[in-house]
C-alpha cells in the first residue's frame, strides 16, 4: 500500500506544528508509521534554502544581515525547496507511511499568490514542476484570524524583547489578511481535499476534530493495522 501525505496550512500562529507533533504521536502509539516533515526546510538543501528564505531582520540574528530577495526569486526558492523535498518524500510514501507536512503547495498560492500578489498561472506552473504531480492526499486547513495567529506567535516570543520576526512576519496585517482570504478561497474550490479545521478554540479540542477525520480516513486508506 502507498502512504499518504497528509498537510497541514493555515496563517502564522494558526497552530500547525503543536497539531502536527499531537497527530504524529497519536498515530505512533495506534502502530501506524509516521514521518514528519516541513516546507521549508525538509530535507538538507531545504534547511539551506530556510537559512535564505526565512532570514531575521538586520540585528535579530547572528546569520548574516538580511538582504533583498525580489519576490520572483523568492517563489523559485520555494520551487527548489518543494521540488527536493518531493523527491525525498517519494521512498517514504513507497513504503507505505503516513507524512504530516508543515505547508506545501496551498503556502505558495497563498503568499506568494494572495500575499505578494505573484501570477497565479506562474505559480501553478511552478506547483506542477516542483511536486512532479504529487498532491496532499488530505490537506487541514487550521483556520483562526490573521490577528489571533500573529498575537499568539508574539505572545511565544521572548516577552521582553518581542523579536520582529523573519522576513514574512514582518509583513503587515494587510498582507497575513489577505493570505487568510487565499485560504478561504482555496478552501471552496478544493473541498475534495481542504478540511476547514476550527483553529480558535483549545489545542485539545482541535486535536479531537484532526483524530476524528483521520479516522475515518485512514480506515478508507486501508490501514487495517491500528491497534484498538
Ligand atoms: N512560505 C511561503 O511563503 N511559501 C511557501 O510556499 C511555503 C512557506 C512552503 C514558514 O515559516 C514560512 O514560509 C511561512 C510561510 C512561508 N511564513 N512565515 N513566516 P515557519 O515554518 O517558521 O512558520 P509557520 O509555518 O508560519 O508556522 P509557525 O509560525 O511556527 O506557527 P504554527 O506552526 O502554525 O503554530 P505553532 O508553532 O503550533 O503555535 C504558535 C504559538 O501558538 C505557540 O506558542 C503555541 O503554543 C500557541 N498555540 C498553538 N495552538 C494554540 C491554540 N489552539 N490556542 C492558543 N495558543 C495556541
Amino acid at each position: 500500500m502507498n502512504g499518504k501525505l497528509i498537510v497541514f496550512e493555515g496563517v502564522e500562529g494558526c497552530g500547525k506544528t503543536t497539531q502536527i507533533q499531537l497527530c504524529g504521536e497519536w498515530l505512533q502509539s495506534l502502530g501506524i508509521p509516521v514521518v514528519i516533515t516541513r516546507e521549508p526546510g525538509g530535507t538538507e538543501l531545504g534547511l539551506h534554502l530556510r537559512r535564505l528564505l526565512l532570514q531575521k531582520a538586520e540585528g535579530e540574528s547572528s546569520e548574516p544581515s538580511a538582504f533583498p530577495i525580489a519576490d520572483r526569486a523568492e517563489l523559485l526558492l520555494y520551487a527548489a525547496d518543494r521540488s527536493q523535498h518531493v523527491e525525498e518524500l517519494k521512498p517514504i510514501l513507497a513504503a507505505g507511511k503516513i507524512i504530516l507536512c508543515d505547508r506545501y503547495t496551498d503556502s505558495t498560492v497563498t503568499y506568494q499568490g494572495y500575499g505578494r500578489g505573484l501570477d497565479m498561472n506562474l505559480i501553478n506552473k511552478l506547483n506542477t514542476i516542483a511536486t512532479n504531480g504529487l498532491k496532499s492526499d488530505l490537506t487541514f486547513w487550521l483556520d483562526v484570524d490573521a490577528e489571533v495567529g500573529l498575537a499568539r506567535k508574539h505572545k511565544a516570543s521572548a516577552p521582553a524583547a518581542p523579536a520582529k520576526g523573519d522576513r514574512i512576519e514582518q509583513e503587515n496585517i494587510a498582507f497575513h489578511r489577505r493570505v487568510q482570504k487565499g485560504y478561504t478561497e482555496l478552501a471552496a474550490s478544493h473541498p475534495e481535499r481542504i478540511v476547514r479545521v476550527d483553529a480558535s478554540v483549545s489545542v485539545d479540542a482541535i486535536q479531537r476534530v484532526i483524530q476524528k477525520i483521520l479516522l475515518l480516513k485512514l480506515d478508507g486508506w486501508g490501514y487495517k493495522q491500528i491497534k484498538s
